[in-house]
């Protein structure tokens, strides 16, 4: 008998299409990304990292998971962690970068942001961004409460960011913004999971001034980057998430962007945007000084996205 609830192939998209019963990989058809895109993981290319003179080395790229680092160091420089002092390295995620043997060796996973501790030897490798956060948090003391309680809620919302924000990128951005034609079910279900979580956050927003309670935190360093950017417009989808109903969001918003170190760590590795805004690399603080400078003499502070 035929099975009457298996969906009819015709409504498919593309119409038509069944999946084969052993998937193959199609290289034509990974949109925007598929030149990055692969089904296994390892190094395609030999290539050594560069080490420069500051402890902390970091590899990395812009986006909101590389600035969550840049942030966090910053900020521990602007506390007075000279130790913090750091190399930051451009990893050009589009060209394949995250790809060279000695990228890999420190991240298997082969994603930015990627970072090592040359403080000790042999050095510590670092990969994911929370993980390199809690590390440097509890390296120096700083943004992460010692008080159990206190301690625990921060962790809650660092584990929520980092487990919450693949549906907004990589479900979300990818299918309203980067996929080759749009997929009404898929924008549908991750619009709906995207309003959901700036919902979680507005709330709990609504009681705390910052994301984990009275102390600004490790957590609102990871959370602002991702959705600091939805309410400023990332994807394009400011309109169509109706993002101005975030009310709590938005102050919170403004109160971390206005912070000099948040503003330093976001022109750190960017490849976007007014190139006199940018430092592609950071070796000193003056690499970013300079940068600073100019952007305050034209009254330009760097938007959300
Ligand atoms: N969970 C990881 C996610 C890192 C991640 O997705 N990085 C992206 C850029 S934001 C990347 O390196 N993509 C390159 C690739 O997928 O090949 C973290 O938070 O560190």
């Amino acid at each position: 008998m035929a099975d009457t609830t298996a969906p009819d192939p015709a409504d498919n998209q593309p119409a038509g299409y069944v999946p084969p019963k052993v998937w193959t990989w199609d290289k034509a058809s990974g949109g925007q990304f598929a030149n990055i895109n692969r089904p296994v993981s390892g190094a395609t290319s030999e290539k050594e990292l560069p080490v420069g003179k500051h402890a902390l080395q970091l590899y990395s790229m812009g986006t909101p998971n590389g600035v969550k680092v840049t942030i966090m160091l910053e900020e521990l420089l602007a506390a007075g962690h000279k130790d913090a002092d750091y190399d930051a390295w451009l990893i050009r995620i589009g060209e394949g970068d995250q790809f060279g043997s000695g990228f890999v060796a420190i991240n298997p996973n082969s994603k930015i942001p990627a970072m090592a501790d040359h403080s000790v030897d042999p050095p510590i490798r670092l990969f994911e961004s929370g993980s390199i956060l809690v590390y440097l948090a509890e390296k120096f003391g700083a943004f992460l409460p010692t008080e159990a309680r206190a301690r625990a809620e921060v962790f809650n919302w660092l584990m929520w960011q980092m487990g919450s924000a693949p549906f907004v990128g990589g479900g979300f951005g990818h299918f309203y913004n980067y996929a080759p034609f749009k997929i009404e079910y898929a924008i549908n279900r991750y619009a709906m999971e995207t309003k959901r979580q700036l919902d979680v956050l507005d709330k709990q927003l609504a009681q705390h001034e910052f994301v984990a309670g009275d102390e600004y935190t490790i957590a609102d360093m990871a959370i602002f980057p991702w959705y600091g950017n939805m309410l400023r417009g990332a994807y394009n989808a400011a309109e169509f998430l109706s993002v101005t109903e975030y009310k709590n969001v938005d102050r919170w918003v403004e109160t971390v962007s206005a912070r000099e170190a948040v503003q330093r760590g976001r022109i750190v590795n960017l490849t976007w945007g007014p190139e006199e805004h940018r430092v592609p690399e950071r070796h000193d603080a003056a690499d970013i000084d300079r940068v600073r400078a100019l952007m305050q003499a034209e009254g330009v502070s760097k938007p959300a996205v």
